[in-house]
């Protein structure tokens, strides 16, 4: 009896010793972690607007625009003054953001038609693909634009390679841009709402047969086109493109920004208990401007102002679910712009008459298409609550260098990309950003080294030149310093030899010495 006593006190004795030298040994040692590896990677989010200025956020000093739920990320993250897209367009800027990729490598990597092919290899590196593999969930919803299929894409299939072969576990998007055909929402590969007895056919070369256009139809029209956009007529706005059938799938134009909104919080719900990564890719400021009607003459400036409105109200819905939810204190948050503003891209829609004192360029030169340096600065916040004390920062740093700066976050480094680790950077604890960038503007390079901006010579008018838009183009080399004159209004080419030299040798080095082959512009 006092044997088995004896037995049943030791057994229990050695267990309860064995419990707390395991608990002691987790609590000393922080590599044995409690809770699954998971809950501790910080989610990746970014959110990238279309077309959005450097001077169109209140934060970076739009006088009347009022913007305060960016503004707040601004005041509490790192808003960078010298934060670059790569490109001046949308294509390009989102080739180089995802892959980490200088686009003028790609020739595919500019204004693409809806109907163009994926032109991410899939078996390139990206950034969602990166973040994949080290256990992440990956969601896009909104804006793709890089291209979907191999050519010849059937609508009412499976639509592919596009984001989910590139490393999106989860797509939501819109194949191209609001202004171009096919004017419906693609999950996962699937046109959403597809009636299969109404089957979707698209081409941008010509239209089909008895379908109205802007041009035999302009009676149907509630948006007037400016240049360009006369094609198929969809909720009475002209588009880039000719589209038949679908008519259960279209879009709703003025519910786009509520549903790619409910769309990112339904993402983020369902994956909160998982890493993620979320790229919410928003569709304003581009043209067509179509404000849901709460927000109409919300900013006094007409449709542009209206949407950048609304636009910043989905942000901070946005931002309100990652508080609702417990994850704002774990999400990295990059904010930014695909490429500079433009006022007239295409329709009457008040954008130049109802401007009043904004600058859209925050007192840059040039704008979308532009090499100017509007083009391609944006807006470039970085928001890490708890993490990251505010701050602004005058480094250079571009959306090229978000894919090498996550995956240090994440302890994952690459090599071999142009993107750059500007990690300490990018979270305020270092004001070091790039020496040398290149931007790109409609296939037109130039470089940014320090405080200059270079660009080289480019002969013929640019399609945007054509109507009126300041592309940057000159048929001699232009030189600016950017400290001293942020405007770009003097060309120091001549008064600083040595410096142009130095230069145009890097340039050269980084670029090649083909780039001055001027090719015409995709137009649709
Ligand atoms: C241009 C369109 C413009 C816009 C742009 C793409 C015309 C005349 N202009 O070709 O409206 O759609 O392409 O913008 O068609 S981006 O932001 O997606 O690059
Ligand atoms: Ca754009």
């Amino acid at each position: 009896m006092n044997l088995k006593f004896y037995t049943v006190c030791l057994c229990l004795f050695f267990i309860f010793t064995n419990c707390r030298q395991k608990q002691d040994t987790s609590a000393q040692n922080p590599d044995v972690s409690t809770t699954p590896d998971n809950a501790k990677k910080p989610n990746i989010v970014i959110i990238y607007l279309d077309d959005l200025g450097y001077g169109d956020l209140g934060c970076y000093g739009a006088p009347t625009l009022k913007t305060p739920h960016i503004d707040a990320l601004a005041n509490g993250g790192v808003k960078f003054t010298n934060g670059y897209a790569t490109s001046a367009t949308c294509t390009p800027s989102r080739y180089g953001l995802l892959t980490g990729v200088y686009p003028w490598k790609n020739k595919q990597a500019k204004i693409l038609p809806g109907t163009a092919p994926l032109i991410i290899d899939t078996t390139q590196l990206t950034l969602p693909k990166l973040l994949k593999k080290e256990g992440y969930h990956t969601g896009i919803v909104g804006k793709w634009h890089l291209g979907l299929g191999i050519g010849q894409v059937d609508w009412n299939k499976t639509v592919a390679p596009g984001p989910n072969q590139v490393g999106f576990d989860y797509a939501y998007i819109m194949a191209a841009t609001q202004d171009r055909v096919p004017t419906v929402y693609i999950e996962n590969g699937q046109v959403v709402g597809l009636d299969p007895n109404d089957p979707i056919q698209v081409d941008y070369a010509s239209n089909f047969e008895g379908e109205p256009t802007a041009i035999s139809h302009p009676e149907l029209l509630t948006m007037k086109w400016h240049h360009g956009h006369n094609n198929s007529i969809v909720n009475g706005i002209p588009r880039i493109g000719y589209m038949k059938g679908g008519e259960a799938a279209k879009w709703s134009d003025i519910d786009m920004a509520d549903h790619f909104l409910k769309g990112a919080q339904d993402y983020v719900k369902k994956h909160k208990n998982e890493p993620f990564f979320l790229y919410y890719a928003m569709q304003q400021p581009h043209v067509p401007r179509t404000p849901h009607p709460r927000f109409v003459g919300s900013s006094g400036m007409g449709p542009r102002g209206d949407v950048i409105v609304e636009a910043d109200w989905a942000v901070g819905e946005f931002v309100n679910t990652l508080e609702k939810e417990g994850l704002l204190e774990n999400t990295l948050i990059i904010l930014s712009s695909d490429n500079g503003p433009v006022l007239n891209d295409g329709y009457y829609d008040d954008a130049v008459e109802k401007l009043g004192a904004h600058d859209p360029n925050g007192g840059l030169r040039g704008g979308k298409y532009s090499l100017f340096e509007a083009g391609t600065r944006v807006p470039f916040i970085t928001y890490y609550k708890g993490t990251i004390t505010p701050k602004v920062s005058d480094a250079i740093v571009c959306q090229l260098d978000v894919l090498a700066s996550v995956a240090q976050l994440i302890d994952a480094p690459v090599t071999d990309l142009d993107s750059k680790d500007l990690l300490d950077t990018l979270l305020g604890h270092s004001d070091e950003g790039r020496e040398d960038l290149i931007i790109e503007a409609t296939t037109r390079t130039a470089l940014r080294s320090g405080e200059w901006l270079m660009i080289p010579p480019y002969e013929g008018k640019t399609y945007e030149e054509q109507v009126g838009i300041e592309t940057g183009s000159s048929n001699a080399y232009q030189l600016y310093n950017l400290k001293n004159d942020r405007g770009q209004k003097y060309n120091l080419a001549a008064s600083y030899p040595k410096i142009l030299e130095s230069l145009i040798a890097k340039f050269e080095a980084l670029r090649g010495t083909d780039y001055n082959t001027i090719e015409q512009l995709e137009l649709k």
